[in-house]
């Protein structure tokens, strides 16, 4: 009877994610059976646990009225002759699948762009001075962008040509930026920044933006019941919105951010888990806006917070990054990146974190329950983001009262290290790795010498020896195993000669497995970019910082098109993106600026436009005539590289330097042969 209930018991008993197929990542396994040891519950079991809807997947699932929801499986077998599938006011799949994946990029580009709105008040509160706690650190950056802007960087005085005050720019650029998201008139500024073929295409296809917030609401009143009723026509809108995001709210959020907190240049750091530490106070910082977490960086680098912390019988202060916060303070200032997306309440669970403090966008509401089994204070710290559970500590962080927040924070930290349970287990796994790429350093070391420009990068990829760029960005997902397709599909692209660019959680996957160093072109390299990186002395992966540094991408591969000889327009260049674990609102936003953009971009997992084939493939194939990029799906990383790859050697023929690549990659014996 007794091994009856037993039987029964264990049968009820949830099912846990197995740590070893849950993740390629060493210190994420360890971390994973010390949760389930604890009988603490993580995404990996929550993902085992609970299946996606089937419906909602294939995004034909219609929730926008209360006659709904209203879902349109697709048929066994698919649909022969036509689709007659339509919800109660008649929308099609099609019409059902658009508007959701409309609102997933109106969400995405709002998110980025409010993060973008939050550091412009910041700047013109830095700019007028009404604030002690930000100043303008960058002010090359500060002119160079005050220049695109059209803004005056020098004056008149009887006849004199003098510099103008620099406080005086800064207070235009901020003004002049915060207009973007609400003028009434116009187009957005930064659209000119493109290649003028790009911007001719985004004028014929009628998709430049108005304002950042205009064309946000725009998706919201289109994709109401009874709006927009034509996939196209929604697609169009989706365009228009995700140039708001890519070329106006994440743009603005990169440059102000460069110019208040430093444009970042390379330097070193360590990522993962492994690098908070047993007889440190441990802050991990997550989220998203850096206006947070530098006043943090800062405070916590104070000697009084430092003799603070020893007189509490800790070592110092150990600071460390999650999501895209992790890559702010890792470009900027070498923090160590403590972990990806997936691993944030793996961070708690090392028993070893004194506080956790977040902002916005990524954050898990389960680490409040996780915070309760630990002495973890977690700290919200933005108006729009609190959480229900009474464990959680509300401190709102203010621009005016910044540097006293942060001191708040960092305190309650020290106060808090006295508190840890005796069972500390922090996994001793971490990697090394260079960030703080950037436009303007990758610049300085792939320019020419004299030219000052891309010329040696354009010349390598001329020659071949440098076969194209992709861009791997995004997030993790817990629908697949954490990190293995980012890891294989960039070690699969560097050994082909792409050289990679990388934001967001790829950028962190990428550093933990040791491929932002130089000598990684030794190990995972073919034989022409590791000679480039080796001659240069970079990582064959380039970090260019958070996701709203999605940016940098699109003008560093403008910057490319302006060198010469790559074709005149970024649908030209031998380039490719993808984001192989998204699971964001915002990564789909992104993936529309560059589809419009004029990149092929590939994303893994699946999209929410499968249960629509004709919307499905007007993404994946038409919009290809519009812009020059289009969509693609590919679970699996080999085949996604073996996609990339395909695509930039085809640029490559229609370059004219496929040639070129085939000669540099003559084996030895070929070159014997045509030496005799
Ligand atoms: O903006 S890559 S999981 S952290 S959404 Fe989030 Fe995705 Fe990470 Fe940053 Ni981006």
């Amino acid at each position: 009877m007794a091994e009856a209930i037993k039987a029964k018991k264990a049968a009820k008993a949830p099912k846990l994610a197995d740590p070893i197929g849950a993740s390629i990542d060493p210190a994420t396994q360890e971390m994973i059976k010390r949760a389930q040891a604890l009988g603490i519950d993580t995404v990996f079991d929550r993902a085992e646990q609970m299946k996606p809807c089937n419906i909602g997947i294939q995004g034909i699932c219609c929730k926008n009225c209360a006659m709904g929801p209203c879902r349109l499986p697709l048929p066994k077998g698919g649909i022969e002759g036509e689709d007659t599938r339509k919800g109660l006011c008649g929308a099609t799949a099609n019409t059902i699948s658009a508007r959701n994946f409309a609102r997933m990029v109106a969400a995405g580009a709002a998110a980025h762009s409010d993060h973008g709105r939050t550091v412009a008040e910041v700047f013109v509160s830095a700019a007028r001075k009404e604030t002690d706690a930000y100043k303008i650190k960058d002010v090359n950056k500060l002119l160079a962008v005050a220049k695109v802007m059209g803004i005056d960087t020098t004056v008149e005085v009887d006849g004199e040509v003098m510099d103008r005050d620099t406080d005086e720019i800064a207070v235009e650029v901020g003004e002049k930026a915060l207009a973007e998201w609400g003028k009434p008139e116009g187009e957005l500024m930064y659209l000119k920044r493109a290649p003028e073929p790009l911007y001719e295409k985004w004028t014929k296809a009628g998709v430049k933006p108005r304002n950042i917030d205009r064309e946000i609401v725009d998706i919201m009143h289109r994709t109401h019941m009874g709006v927009d009723q034509d996939y196209k026509n929604i697609v169009k809108q989706c365009s228009r919105a995700s140039l708001a995001d890519g070329w106006g709210g994440s743009m603005l959020a990169t440059d102000l951010q460069d110019i208040l907190f430093g444009t970042p240049y390379p330097l070193q750091a360590e990522a993962n888990l492994g690098v908070m530490k047993v007889d440190h106070v441990n802050i991990i910082v997550h989220g998203h806006e850096p206006v947070l977490s530098e006043m943090i960086v800062a405070t916590a680098q104070k000697s009084e917070m430092l003799d603070y912390a020893k007189s509490k019988g800790a070592k110092g202060i150990q600071l460390g990054g999650i999501c895209c916060t992790a890559n702010e303070i890792f470009q900027r200032h070498g923090v160590p990146q403590a972990g990806t997306y997936l691993q944030q309440e793996l961070a708690i669970i090392t028993g070893a974190c004194d506080a956790m403090v977040v902002d916005v966008q990524c954050v898990f509401q389960n680490l409040a329950n996780v915070a309760k089994c630990f002495h973890t204070k977690l700290v919200t710290t933005h108006p729009m983001a609190k959480m229900e559970q009474d464990n959680v500590v509300h401190i709102e962080f203010d621009e005016h009262h910044a540097l006293e927040d942060a001191e708040k924070i960092v305190k309650m930290a020290i106060d808090n290290f006295g508190n840890r349970g005796s069972e500390v287990m922090i996994p001793q796994h971490k990697a090394s790795a260079i960030g703080g790429f950037g436009v303007e350093s990758i610049e300085y070391h792939l320019g020419g010498t004299f030219r000052g420009t891309y010329y040696t990068l354009n010349d390598n990829i001329i020659n071949g020896r440098i076969r194209g760029i992709a861009g791997v960005v995004g997030c993790n997902n817990a629908r697949s195993r954490h990190n293995e397709a980012h890891i294989t599909l960039v070690k699969e692209l560097i050994k082909n000669d792409v050289i990679v660019l990388t934001t967001g959680c790829n950028g962190i996957a990428c550093a933990m497995e040791g491929l932002l160093t130089p000598e990684a072109a030794g190990v995972y390299c073919g034989p022409g970019l590791k000679e480039v990186c080796e001659t240069v002395g970079i990582p064959p992966v380039l970090h260019l910082g958070s996701c709203v540094d999605n940016s940098r991408i699109l003008l560093a591969a403008t910057e490319v098109v302006k060198a010469g000889g790559l074709g005149k327009d970024l649908c030209d260049l031998p380039a490719a993106g993808a984001a192989p674990e998204w699971m964001s609102e915002k990564a789909i936003a992104i993936g529309q600026y560059f589809v419009t953009s004029g990149v092929y971009t590939l994303f893994g997992i699946t999209l929410p436009i499968s249960g629509a084939p004709v919307f499905g493939d007007y993404l994946r194939k038409d919009i290809e005539k519009l812009y020059g990029g289009k969509w693609d799906i590919a679970p699996d990383p080999l085949e996604m590289a073996r996609l990339m790859i395909a695509h930039i050697d085809q640029k490559r023929k229609e370059l004219g330097i496929d040639k070129a690549r085939e000669r540099q990659l003559m084996s030895m014996e070929d070159r014997q042969k045509l030496e005799a």
